[in-house]
């Protein structure tokens, strides 16, 4: 591969972490700060327990925080918020929306945090500044103006509060829809609709200390060197207690193989690394459920031979005798699946999932940790019951050291989930609400972010207001996704800095910038804490500590009661003074979710408190109050692929979060510079007569292609390719999405690759 490579691209060989993370923290901090030492201190205060909560992701913290937990990817996170760039209005003044529209998503990020609201002009094609109470106003005429409150579409992006989340489902519901599209609709909705017909609860069930005791380790799908950097921390402990890791990912990840702690001077200074996974299985893109039919079948065989020479057998039988029911539905099902479907759907040999199987079966307490190469599938839940019916057979749930942990993605995105935000609340929970605020909420079931988007694009909803993110361009499809926002009467971005969706005008547009996590937050003269949930359910308060980008920027919170004000008259809702004291907030959102019993009081202890999770405890809150074996669709051993067809996932690099591009490398993957590249297997590259280094056209179909991108043959299962999101996000239709839960099938795209061929490439 380092032969003839193309420019950008050379194999990286050390490990995760270590002096190159550091290294890339001091570049981080000296290319966005203005000052480096006040910013230097931002980043000591964060995760600290009077301080304010990474922005970066929900992986939790340790109990006793009481070190600077080293994160490179929290830094880069916090440096890019806590910038010196602005994008003032004089900016506005000189670029025209046509003219930023050219500019790539990382160059407008880049401009700077936002300063005052402002309003799209459009006969002079310009953002323009305005008053927040003309902000207001203007949004409010244009909200009442709907002939139908369910044509407002309320989205929100995972690093809102609680506090901020519960505001705004409020303000939807009491203009009167629950049309709610989230990021938690393309990220982890497998979880949130999955789990809980599984075991009653649809987040994970372990704590932190389980990994302490845990005897073996499943990473499935996720990459936590990138995406959680702070887990690797944990991996490391494991295994140094000799606690095997197994991974099952299609390509090779180098933040699951080795790790050099930062923290750990020995490491450091003597340039060595922990090993982290003890066996890397490159299933298929695609290929969990037969991978994970396969262990469950290899299980089962094994049990039985067991208890045909007299033993005692490998499942948990008291377990699933008392807590779950549908085993015989789940071994019929496995009883039917072939070794031979099993190995050509995922890729792997039989002895390779026999191998995983007999770690699971020889480990005590078992947590199987998943992330969006499980989620974001057309088959997304049924992956995610996939696991938990693996997990349940020797009884791993709800003991310590066992358990299931999906991987969440924003800082709050769990949160946001457990305050309110949801398009199919429950009745008791829209009774509770009433109760708490004297309206009546909606109780017609709202938009997803899928039904949003076609709601959007056939005309339907005429108004669309964001709570953080980047809705069109997180989507898939663009070409869906920008002619919808174009289309629409009412266009509102309350975000921190400029992006593709802020642009995408309306009839009427506002950016609505506010401040970020970081920043001091004052209201009514008294400094005001928020909080948020980690991927573990725990609960705690996170103040921000930085001067504000500009004078002008008031709070989420702030923003919500704003446009509330302006839009609903006649609402009993105290906005402003709720607005002015979040404990307030904080003592409502307690009314209406009794789990946040004593809120106020529970955040005041450092680290916070955990909110009830019943699967932990054994506690089944689903409709027949057992665990579910789920055994799902019998498994074809045909995949439906033409001859040719390969299957694309879309991966984050090193250098980005999520839509925020903040630089051109991957340094893991041995990428620098450059985006615009495909990860392919060498074999597949050969079949198809093709060389590391072409410029070839990723074809999903006629009308959506991906061309010339730089083919690098890399370590991927065979059959897989991979592409980087969001630019690949083309490929997927904005119609392929799973069924069950509304997941757009972002990792799982069928396409050809083929020559980018000479006569296009003079023609362009
Ligand atoms: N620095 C940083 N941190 C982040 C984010 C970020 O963009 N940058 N995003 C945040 C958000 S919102 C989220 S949701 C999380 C995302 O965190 P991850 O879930 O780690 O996200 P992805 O980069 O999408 O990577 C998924 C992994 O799944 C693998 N994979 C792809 N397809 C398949 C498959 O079919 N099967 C299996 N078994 N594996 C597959 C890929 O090779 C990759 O290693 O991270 C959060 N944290
Ligand atoms: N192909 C493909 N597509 C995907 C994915 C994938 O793996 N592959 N992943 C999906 C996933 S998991 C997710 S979560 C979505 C992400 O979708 P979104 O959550 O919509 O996108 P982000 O890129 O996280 O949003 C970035 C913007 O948020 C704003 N922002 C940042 N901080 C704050 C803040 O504190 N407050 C406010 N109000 N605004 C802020 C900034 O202006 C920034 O431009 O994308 C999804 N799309
Ligand atoms: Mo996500």
């Amino acid at each position: 591969m380092t032969e003839n490579s193309p420019d950008g691209v050379k194999p990286y060989s050390g490990p995760a972490g270590g002096w190159e993370a550091l290294a890339a923290v001091a570049q981080a901090v000296r290319k966005e700060m203005e000052t480096e030492v006040a910013n230097t201190r931002a980043l000591l205060r964060m995760n600290q327990p009077d301080g304010f909560d990474c922005p970066g992701c929900a992986w939790p913290d340790p109990k006793h925080t009481s070190s600077f937990e080293f994160c490179e990817n929290g830094a880069k996170a916090v440096t890019w918020e806590a910038t010196g760039k602005r994008a003032s209005p004089a900016f506005f003044a000189e670029h025209s929306v046509s003219d930023l529209w050219s500019w790539s998503d990382h160059a407008l990020e880049d401009a700077g945090r936002l300063t005052t609201p402002l309003r799209y002009e459009a006969a002079t094609d310009h953002f323009v500044p305005v008053s927040w109470e003309e902000a207001f106003a203007g949004i409010a005429a244009r909200l009442n103006a709907l002939d139908h409150p369910d044509r407002a579409e309320f989205y929100t992006s995972g690093r809102a509060s609680n506090e901020s989340a519960f505001m705004y489902q409020l303000l939807a519901r009491a203009f009167g829809t629950n049309n709610f599209p989230d990021c938690s609709n393309m990220c982890h909705e497998p979880t949130s609709i999955g789990l809980p017909q599984s075991i009653g609860i649809g987040k994970g069930t372990v704590s932190l200390e389980d990994f302490d005791h845990a005897d073996a380790i499943f990473c499935i799908g996720h990459n936590p060197g990138t995406n959680h950097p702070r887990m690797l921390t944990t991996l490391r402990a494991a295994a140094k207690r000799g606690v095997p890791i197994i991974v099952a990912n299609p390509l090779k990840e180098r933040g699951l193989e080795r790790f050099a702690a930062p923290q750990d001077p020995v490491e450091m200074l003597t340039l060595s690394s922990t090993r982290l996974a003890s066996a890397y299985h490159q299933v298929k893109v695609g290929g969990d459920v037969a991978m994970l039919k396969g262990m469950m079948k290899a299980l089962l065989a094994a049990d039985e031979a067991l208890r045909a020479g007299g033993g005692e057998g490998l499942l948990d039988r008291a377990f699933i005798a008392e807590h779950t029911v549908g085993f015989d539905d789940l071994r019929a099902d496995l009883d039917t699946t072939s070794w031979s479907a099993i190995e050509r759907r995922s890729g792997l040999s039989r002895a390779a999932i026999e191998s995983m199987a007999e770690v699971y079966w020889n480990a005590e307490r078992v947590i199987a940790c998943y992330g969006m190469g499980i989620t974001q599938h057309r088959h997304g839940t049924e992956n995610v019951r996939q696991i938990v019916n693996l997990l349940l057979l020797r009884g791993n749930m709800g003991k310590s050291g066992a358990g299931i942990c999906p991987l969440r993605g924003h800082s709050n995105v769990q949160g946001d989930r457990t305050v309110g935000i949801t398009e199919i609340p429950t009745e008791a929970f829209l009774e509770r609400l009433d109760a708490a605020f004297g309206i009546t909420a909606p109780r017609k079931h709202g938009h997803n972010a899928v039904d949003a988007l076609a709601a959007m694009a056939d005309g339907s909803s005429r108004a669309f207001i964001g709570l953080g993110g980047n809705f069109a361009v997180a989507m898939p499809d663009p070409a869906v996704a920008f002619a919808a926002f174009r289309g629409l009467d009412l266009n509102v971005q309350i975000i921190t800095k400029l992006n593709r969706t802020a642009l995408l005008t309306a009839t009427h547009s506002y950016i609505l910038p506010c401040l970020g996590r970081t920043e001091r937050d004052l209201r009514a003269g008294t400094q005001q804490a928020m909080t948020v949930e980690d991927s573990m359910s725990m609960v705690h308060a996170s103040r921000g500590t930085l001067k504000p980008a500009s004078d002008a920027l008031i709070s989420e919170v702030a923003v919500i009661a704003g446009i509330a004000r302006a839009t609903l008259a006649q609402c009993p809702i105290d906005w402003e003074g709720l607005s002015n004291d979040y404990a307030r907030i904080r003592d409502k959102i307690e009314e209406v979710f009794p789990e946040f019993a004593d809120f106020n009081a529970r955040i005041a202890v450092p680290g916070g408190f955990r909110l009830p999770n019943g699967a932990a405890e054994r506690v089944w809150h689903t409709s027949n109050g057992k665990a579910n074996f789920l055994a799902g669709a019998p498994l074809d051993e045909d995949d439906g692929l033409d001859e040719g067809t390969l299957v694309c996932t879309t991966l984050r690099s090193h250098d980005q979060y999520n839509t925020t591009i903040y630089g051109l490398n991957d340094r893991y993957r041995g990428i620098s510079g450059r985006r615009d590249v495909v990860f392919v297997n060498a074999d597949d590259l050969a079949a198809l007569g093709l060389s590391h280094g072409d410029t070839v056209d990723v074809v999903a179909s006629d009308d959506r292609v991906l061309a010339r991108q730089t083919a690098v043959a890399y370590p991927i299962a065979r059959g897989s390719v991979a592409a980087y999101y969001p630019e690949a996000n083309l490929l997927v239709d904005a119609r392929d999405y799973d069924r069950q839960c509304g997941v757009p099938s972002y990792k799982s795209i069928p396409v050809k690759l083929r020559a980018h061929l000479a006569a296009d490439r003079q023609a362009e």
